[in-house]
C-alpha cells in the first residue's frame, strides 16, 4: 500500500483552500492533458476560483487551416470548471506570436483579411458567450524596448488599427464581457510600460472598449524590489481593473542556469510577498483577479520547454503537491 504522505493528496489536504484567504478571484492556468491527473484535478478544484486555458483557447489550437474553428479541448476545460463552480478566463484572441495558414493566405487582400479577422474574433467570442468572465483580446502588443508596437501579421495588414478593430469586434460580439489588454515585462522595462500606457490612453481617448489591464508578471527572483509595486500603481492610475495574469517567479533565470538556487530563495519569497501586498492594496473595484501560471513546479512552462539539468521552482506547490514556503509566504501576505 502507498504511504499516504507519498501520494501528495495528503500533502495538501490539511491546508485551507488558498482562495479562502482572499476576496478577489484566484486563478490558475490549465490544459486538458492535466485533467487526467487526480491530484492536479482535486487541488485545482480546491484552491482556485478561475481557470485560464494555458494554450487551448489560443489560435494555435482553435483555428484550422481552412478557417474553421475547433473547440473540443477548450470546451472540456469549460465543462470541468463549471462542475467545480469556477469561472473561465479567455486567453487569448489576437497574439503577435500566432497567426496561421488561414490568415497567411489572405494577407494580400486587406478587405478579405479584415472580414476574416473580425469573423475569428466574433466566432470565438460567440462560442464562449456567457461561459467566460473576460478575454485577453490582444496579447503582448508592445516591443520590449518600448519603441513601438510589435511587428506582426495583424499590424502588417491592418496597421496599428488592428488593436482597436479587435476590441470593437469583441465588444460587438459580447457587450457584457470584460476585455483585457495583456503584456509582460512591464515591471522590467519602464520604457515598455510607458508605451503600454500610451496605447491604453489612446484607446480610452478613442472610446475603444477596454476594461482591464493584464500584467503577466513572469519574473525572475533577482528582479529589483519595488518594480512590481510601481507597475501595479501606474497601471491602476488609469482607473481600469488590473489582472495580475500569469504570476511565476523563476529561480533558474535569476541563477543564470547555475545549479545553486540557495541565494535566490529569500528574494523569491520577498517578491511574491510584494506582488501579493501590492495587489491586495488596490481598491476592491480594481481587483479583477490574480492568476498563477501553473500548479506544481513540474507543471510550469519553464520545466516543459527548457528543463535542463535542474528543473526550475517558480510556483507555489512542489512536485508532490505540498505548499512550499513560497506558497505560505504568498498566503500570509494576502491575508
Ligand atoms: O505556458 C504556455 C505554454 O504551455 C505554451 O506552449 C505557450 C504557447 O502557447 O504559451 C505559454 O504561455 C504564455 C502565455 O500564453 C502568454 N505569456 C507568456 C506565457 C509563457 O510563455
Amino acid at each position: 500500500m502507498l504511504n499516504a504522505c507519498t501520494t501528495g493528496e495528503a500533502a495538501t489536504s490539511n491546508i485551507a483552500p488558498l482562495k479562502s484567504h482572499i476576496d478577489f478571484p484566484l486563478g490558475i492556468c490549465a490544459m486538458t492533458a492535466q485533467m487526467d491527473d487526480p491530484q492536479w484535478k482535486s487541488m485545482v478544484a480546491t484552491h482556485f476560483d478561475r481557470i485560464t486555458p494555458e494554450w487551448e483557447m489560443k489560435m494555435e489550437y482553435i483555428l484550422q487551416p481552412d478557417g474553421s474553428l475547433r473547440f473540443d479541448a477548450p470546451d472540456r476545460i469549460v465543462r470541468q470548471a463549471r462542475l467545480n463552480r469556477q469561472t473561465v478566463f479567455g486567453h487569448t484572441l489576437i497574439w503577435y506570436a500566432q497567426d496561421g495558414e488561414h490568415f497567411q493566405k489572405l494577407k494580400g487582400d486587406r478587405a478579405e483579411f479584415e472580414i476574416a479577422y473580425r469573423a475569428y474574433i466574433s466566432g470565438v467570442m460567440n462560442h464562449y458567450k456567457g461561459h467566460v468572465d473576460g478575454w485577453d483580446v490582444v496579447n503582448e502588443p508592445i516591443r520590449d524596448d518600448g519603441s513601438d508596437l510589435r511587428d506582426c501579421l495583424w499590424r502588417e495588414v491592418l496597421g496599428d488599427a488592428y488593436i482597436d478593430i479587435a476590441y470593437r469586434a469583441a465588444h460587438e460580439a459580447d457587450p457584457a464581457c470584460p476585455l483585457v489588454l495583456n503584456d509582460y515585462n512591464l515591471e522590467y522595462y519602464p520604457a515598455k510600460r510607458k508605451r503600454f500606457l500610451q496605447l491604453v490612453e489612446g484607446m480610452m481617448t478613442r472610446g475603444t472598449p477596454l476594461h482591464v489591464l493584464g500584467t503577466q508578471t513572469h519574473i525572475a527572483a533577482d528582479l529589483p524590489r519595488g518594480a512590481i509595486t510601481q507597475t501595479i500603481r501606474e497601471l491602476a492610475a488609469t482607473g481600469l481593473k488590473i489582472h495580475l495574469s500569469e504570476l511565476d517567479i523563476s529561480l533558474k533565470e535569476a541563477a543564470k542556469n547555475a545549479l545553486d538556487f540557495r541565494n535566490y530563495r529569500d528574494a523569491q519569497r520577498a517578491l511574491i510577498e510584494e506582488a501579493a501586498e501590492a495587489y491586495a492594496a488596490l481598491p476592491s473595484g480594481q481587483r479583477f483577479g490574480l492568476t498563477i501560471w501553473g500548479l506544481r513546479d513540474k507543471d510550469s512552462w519553464y520545466n516543459r520547454e527548457n528543463r535542463g539539468v535542474r528543473p526550475d521552482e517558480p510556483l507555489l506547490f512542489d512536485d508532490k503537491g505540498a505548499l512550499k514556503p513560497l506558497g505560505q509566504a504568498f498566503v500570509k501576505a494576502l491575508g
